[in-house]
C-alpha cells in the first residue's frame, strides 16, 4: 500500500470508529438519551400483585419487564441506594446497591427492569423490588449488587414528566388499614393545604445520633399524617417551612402508618400563612396554633402581630402554652408577691361587618383551690371587655380609653374542685356585638393577687382559646 492509499484508509477507519462509537454512546449512556428496544410486558400493579403475603420475599423467575420513570431519586439522601420508578398503575421502590443513583438515573428518567432473578418483597407494607440474599443465616431483600445493575436496570429517555397524583387524606384511607396494594403505595403524590403542627424545629435530626425523624403535619381539618426524614438527608438542618400550602411526597406505609418522604424541602409549598381558611363570616380567629411555645420556664409570651399583651399591675404577662396539642394563652399571678395582678391581652383591631355579630371563646380555670380537693379558693377573675377607641397600642387602660365589660355574657371555665386543671375548656357561648360598629378590640383582663401569705390570694390560672368573632 503507498503512502496515499495507507492515509485515506486511516481516514476511512477513523471515520469508521466514529461513527460506532457514537452509536453505541447513543444507545447506552448518552446525555439526551432515548428509550431502548425494550418493552414493558408487565405493569408495575400487576407485578405487585403477585407479592401477597407480607413479608415474603417472592423470587421472579419468568420474563417480567417493566419500566417506570424515576419520581424520586438519591440527590438530597434522604433516600439512601433506592429509587422509586412509576408507571401509570403504580409505584416501585427499586433498592439498588449504589451512591449516587441519581447521576445515571435521575428523576424524570424512564428505565426499564428485567425482573426475571430479582425478587419482590415489602418492609412492613411497602413493596420494593430486589435481590433475595441470605444475611446472617436469614433469606433478605437486599439491594441489587452495584456489578449487576446494568444487566436488569436499562435506562431509557431523560426529563418525562413526573407529575405527582393530588390526593386527600381520605384517598389515604384516614387511619383505617393500609391495603399492601394500594396503587398509591410508592408513588408522588400531592396533598394541599397542609402544615407542620409545629411549625419550628428542623426537618430532621441535626445531633451526633443521626435519629430519622418523624414531623407531623395535618390539614386543616386536623388530619395528621408523618413526613418521614432521614438525617443524612441535605436538609436535615433545615428549618421546616413555616406555612401551610401543598406538599409533594413519595406516600409510603409502616404498617397503618402513613409516612410522607420529601425529595427535598422544594416539595414542601407550605406558601400560605399558618392559619387555615376561615369560614365565611369569620372575622375574626385566633387559636394560637402557629405561635412558638415552651413546654417549661421559661415561657413564650403572646407575642402575635397587632396584639398587645401588658401588664398593669405586676409583672406577669400571658404566655403561650401547650398541652396535649393543643395551644392557648396563659396567664396566673401565682408566684408574683404582688398584691394586684392585673394583665391585659388585647386582640388586634376587628372590623366588625354583618348584622349579626358575635364573640366567642373558651377558657379553662387551673388550680382554683390551693390544694385539690379541698384546699383554700384562690379564685381570679378574668374579664372579657370591648372598645372602640382604643388604638391597638400603649396602654390598653390609659386615661380615656373606653372598654364596656361583657363578663356577665360569657360563660366562663368553673375549676375543678377535684383535680388542678378541669378536663376540657368551656365555650363562652355567644356574646352580642351588635351594639358595636367599626373597628372593635377585645380584651382578655386577668384580675389576680397574691400578696405575701395567703389570706388574699387569687392565683388561679386562666387559659384562652379559640377567639372568634364572626359577623353575618
Ligand atoms: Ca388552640
Ligand atoms: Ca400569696
Amino acid at each position: 500500500m503507498n503512502k496515499f492509499l495507507k492515509s485515506i484508509t486511516a481516514v476511512i477507519l477513523v471515520a469508521t470508529a466514529f461513527t460506532f462509537s457514537a452509536c453505541k454512546k447513543s444507545f447506552d449512556n448518552p446525555p439526551g438519551a432515548a428509550d431502548p428496544a425494550i418493552v414493558a410486558n408487565t405493569s408495575i400493579k400487576a407485578l405487585k400483585a403477585m407479592h401477597t403475603t407480607a413479608g415474603a420475599i417472592d423470587v421472579i423467575t419468568t420474563d417480567i419487564i417493566i419500566s417506570g420513570v424515576v419520581v424520586a431519586d438519591d440527590k438530597s439522601g434522604n433516600l439512601y441506594k433506592q429509587l422509586f420508578i412509576q408507571d401509570a398503575t403504580g409505584g416501585l421502590q427499586i433498592m439498588l446497591d449504589a451512591n449516587s443513583l441519581y447521576g445515571t438515573y435521575p428523576v424524570g428518567r424512564k428505565i426499564f427492569i428485567k425482573c426475571n432473578g430479582l425478587a419482590i418483597s415489602d418492609y412492613n407494607k411497602t413493596m420494593m423490588l430486589g435481590v433475595r440474599a441470605i444475611v446472617a443465616g436469614s433469606p433478605s431483600l437486599e439491594g441489587i449488587p452495584s456489578n449487576l445493575i446494568s444487566k436488569y436496570v436499562v435506562g431509557g429517555s431523560l426529563n418525562n414528566p413526573v407529575v405527582p397524583t393530588v390526593v386527600t387524606y381520605a384517598d389515604l384511607g384516614g387511619t383505617g388499614t393500609t391495603n399492601m396494594q394500594d396503587p398509591l403505595i410508592g408513588t408522588l403524590i400531592q396533598l394541599n393545604d397542609y402544615r407542620f403542627a409545629t411549625p419550628t424545629g428542623t426537618y430532621s435530626d441535626t445531633s451526633a445520633y443521626k435519629s430519622t425523624v418523624n414531623r407531623d403535619i395535618n390539614s386543616c381539618g386536623s388530619q395528621t399524617l408523618i413526613v418521614r426524614t432521614s438525617a443524612y438527608a441535605n436538609f436535615a438542618g433545615v428549618p421546616v417551612a413555616p406555612g401551610r400550602g401543598s406538599i409533594l411526597a413519595i406516600y409510603t406505609v409502616f404498617g397503618n402508618t402513613r409516612q410522607l418522604i420529601i425529595r427535598d424541602t422544594s416539595d414542601v409549598r407550605f406558601t400560605s400563612p399558618y392559619a387555615c381558611a376561615l369560614p365565611p363570616g369569620t372575622l375574626f380567629y385566633e387559636d394560637f396554633e402557629g405561635h412558638a411555645v415552651t413546654t417549661a420556664f421559661p415561657y413564650v409570651p403572646v407575642g402575635l402581630p397587632g396584639w398587645t399583651n401588658l401588664a398593669q399591675a405586676a409583672s406577669e404577662v400571658w404566655t403561650a402554652r401547650t398541652f396535649s396539642a393543643n395551644k392557648y394563652a396563659y396567664m396566673s399571678g401565682f408566684g408574683t408577691g404582688q398584691s394586684t395582678v392585673t394583665t391585659w391581652l388585647v386582640t388586634p383591631g376587628i372590623a366588625l361587618t354583618g348584622t349579626t355579630k358575635t364573640l366567642t371563646f373558651k377558657t379553662i380555670q387551673g388550680f382554683i383551690l390551693t390544694t385539690t380537693p379541698g384546699g383554700t379558693n384562690v379564685e381570679a377573675g378574668l374579664k372579657v371587655l370591648v372598645s372602640t377607641n382604643y388604638t391597638g397600642t400603649g396602654n390598653p387602660w390609659a386615661a380615656g380609653v373606653v372598654w364596656t365589660d361583657l363578663t356577665s355574657q360569657a360563660t366562663l371555665s368553673p375549676g375543678s374542685t377535684t383535680s388542678t386543671f378541669p378536663s376540657s375548656f368551656t365555650n363562652s357561648g355567644n356574646i352580642n356585638l351588635n351594639a358595636y360598629t367599626g373597628t372593635i378590640y377585645v380584651a382578655f383582663r386577668y384580675e389576680g393577687a397574691d400578696p405575701a401569705g395567703t389570706a388574699s390570694d387569687k392565683t388561679s390560672a386562666w387559659e384562652v382559646d379559640e377567639i372568634k368573632v364572626t359577623g353575618l
